[in-house]
């Protein structure tokens, strides 16, 4: 799947347009940013999710693929050799290239995640800093995935948002401490980074119609991003 993601992707960006792709669960960012690789257009990675998905095989309670796209892309040691060497043996991406947004893992010393951010010295922007201030938080981001590459993709996971805001993702975060963002959060956040000359394309990831409650609220979901990708009305 990642490998026809990327011919897609070259695809659209040959025809000189801006990728939107819909997932999928998190690991389709990988073919997203291998296909700007292979376009000849290499990307930044904002990774707007509510973890940073760096667990590898073995070191995750359920074992999910899905926690582990970023550790894939970064070649995180323990990845699955499979995976991390389907485009050539360098990683997708440097740490440098990638700003974590929106994350509420626990600032706990003992966080398998929060170890593994930290020995890359992977840049984050804790949603409890984004719960502060959005347009700080937002700004100080594009700021640094602006300076990480010439342009950035956003990679935008539901579970970033509190489950109870839209119960839609596949593996949500628990509603307790510390919470994810509210909907209006998101949309300013994706304004500020639709706005950037850099934005070079998003995708969509962890939306599973079979969890809504309603038809509801997969309305506010496209309507929340459609609202965060109107690049006219980030300055509001
Ligand atoms: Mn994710």
């Amino acid at each position: 799947m990642a490998i026809d993601t990327a011919a897609a992707v070259v695809d659209v960006l040959h025809a000189g347009e801006i990728p939107l792709v819909i997932g999928g669960d998190c690991t389709v960012t990988m073919g997203v940013v291998a296909g700007f690789h292979d376009a000849g257009q290499p990307c930044a990675l904002l990774y707007f999710d509510g973890g940073p998905d760096l667990y590898t095989p073995g070191r995750t309670e359920y074992g999910n693929l899905d926690a582990m796209g970023l550790a894939h892309m970064l070649s995180v040691a323990g990845s699955d050799a499979q995976l991390t060497s389907i485009w050539g043996d360098a990683p997708l991406l440097r740490s440098d290239e990638v700003v974590v947004y929106g994350d509420v893992i626990p600032e706990d010393p003992q966080d398998l995640e929060n170890i593994v951010a930290t020995q890359l010295q992977l840049q984050r922007v804790p949603a409890t800093r984004i719960h502060q201030g959005v347009a700080v938080a937002a700004r100080a981001a594009l700021t640094a995935i602006e300076q990480a590459g010439p342009r950035f993709l956003v990679h935008f996971d539901v579970d970033v948002l509190a489950h109870m805001h839209m119960p839609l993702a596949n593996m949500p975060n628990p509603d307790r401490e510390p919470w994810g963002l509210t909907v209006e959060e998101v949309i300013d956040s994706l304004r500020i980074f639709a706005a950037s000359d850099r934005f070079a394309g998003i995708v969509l990831t962890e939306v599973n119609p079979g969890n809504a409650p309603d038809q509801e609220v997969l309305v506010r979901y496209v309507k929340m991003i459609t609202s965060g990708l109107d690049r006219a009305r980030a300055a509001s």
